[in-house]
Order: C-alpha cells, then structure tokens, then sequence
C-alpha cells in the first residue's frame, strides 16, 4: 500500500496525488507541512531529512522530490502509456520535466509566492514584473514545444504532463496579464475534464 504525505494544496503535493489518481494507485494520504506542520519530527525527518513535502512510502520503499516520485510511481504503475516503453519517447515527455523545473518554474513560484504568500505591504511589484515578463515568454515557447498536440509527448497523457499541467490551474487563475496562447488553452481545457487533475489539482491557493 502506498503511503504519501503532504498537504493536497502543496503544487508538489499535487503532482503525486495527480499522478496516483491518473494510474488508480491505492494509498492513503497524510496531511503535513504548511499548518498542519510536522516536518521537523524525528519520524518525519528519518524519512525525508531535507524535511519538505511530499514523500512517499510504498511497500517499505521511502522516497522524495516530487518529480522522482512521479517518476518512480509511474515506472511501477503506468509502464506503456504513463511511463513510454521506448528511450526515445520517454525522453521526450521527461524533457518537459526538467523544462518546468528548470525554464518554468523558477519565475512561476517568484509570481505565485509574491502574489498570493507575501503580505500586500511587503510585495516587491518589481520582482513580480520581471518574473512575470520571462514567465509569459516561457509559456510562448511552450506553446511552440506543444505544436498542435493532444499532450506535451504526443496524444496519451505521459508523466512529462503531470509537472508541467500542474502548473496551470494556477497560472490561468491568478490575477496576471497572460499572452495569447491558444494551444497552451486547450490543452488546460482538456486537463480541467480529467477527473484526477479536477480532486487533486484544482484546489483553492
Ligand atoms: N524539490 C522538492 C520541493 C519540496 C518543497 O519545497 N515542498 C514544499 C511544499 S510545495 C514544502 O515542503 N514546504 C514546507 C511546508 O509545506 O511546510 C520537490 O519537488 O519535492
């Protein structure tokens, strides 16, 4: 049986609750971190010593870093479709991992974390500014690497998916000037219809 623990409205959190919901995965959800707290207990620490959120226990394996996880869950459970067979193919959907991770998401959380963690009085309208301008021009850009496609690797929902459409529901509903990005529309449109990513990533922020 799969355990993971971590608040539902963490974004990384999210990713592996989506992705135990995409594969019908049994498991049981803890909450901890953010006011539920709990991440500087020796128990907690014994499992995840960097003390963050999420990790996950399935079958006496102990894991952590969200993306790892997804990775790991979907090597186990979605080997085929989730998880591509050929290198190639499952190159293509892990390259949007690391894209977001690394072209993304940086400037997203400066945003998210500014407009939405940060008291009005102390925001740095600046920093949202210029990591707002470099935010929207990666989104351009993902909108050229999506090209027409059904999901980021082609027309079945991969694990490449999972990090970079968690990010949308908040993307699309804070209040930021967006550029026109209709592919990028659509393919959050077909996500919202999903009932995994409805549980487990459309949640308030
Ligand atoms: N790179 C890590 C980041 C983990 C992380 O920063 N988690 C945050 C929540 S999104 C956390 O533990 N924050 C402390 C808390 O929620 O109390 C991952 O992807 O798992």
């Amino acid at each position: 049986m799969l355990t993971v623990w971590g608040r539902a409205n963490s974004v990384n959190v999210q990713k592996v609750m989506w992705t135990v919901g995409e594969l019908d995965i049994a498991h049981v959800r803890i909450d901890a971190g953010g006011s539920f707290g709990g991440l500087d207990s020796s128990e907690f620490l014994a499992r995840n010593p960097s003390g963050k959120i999420p990790v996950i226990e399935d079958d006496g394996f102990v894991h952590w870093e969200s993306n790892a996880i997804v990775r790991y869950l979907g090597a186990k459970y979605g080997a085929g479709s989730f998880w591509p067979e050929t290198p190639e193919a499952r190159a293509e959907t892990d390259k949007w991992v690391e894209w977001t991770a690394n072209g993304l998401y940086p400037d997203f959380i400066t945003v998210f974390w500014e407009l939405h963690r940060v008291s009005e009085s102390e925001r740095n309208m600046d920093l949202v500014e210029s990591a707002l301008t470099r935010l929207n021009k990666s989104f351009q850009l993902a909108e050229q690497m999506l090209d027409g496609k059904r999901f980021v690797a082609g027309d079945t929902l991969t694990f490449g998916d999972i990090s970079f459409g968690t990010n949308l529901y908040r993307y699309f509903n804070m209040e930021i000037a967006r550029p026109s990005l209709p592919g990028i529309e659509a393919y959050y449109a077909s996500l919202k219809e999903r009932p995994a990513y409805q549980v487990h990533v459309m949640v308030p922020f």
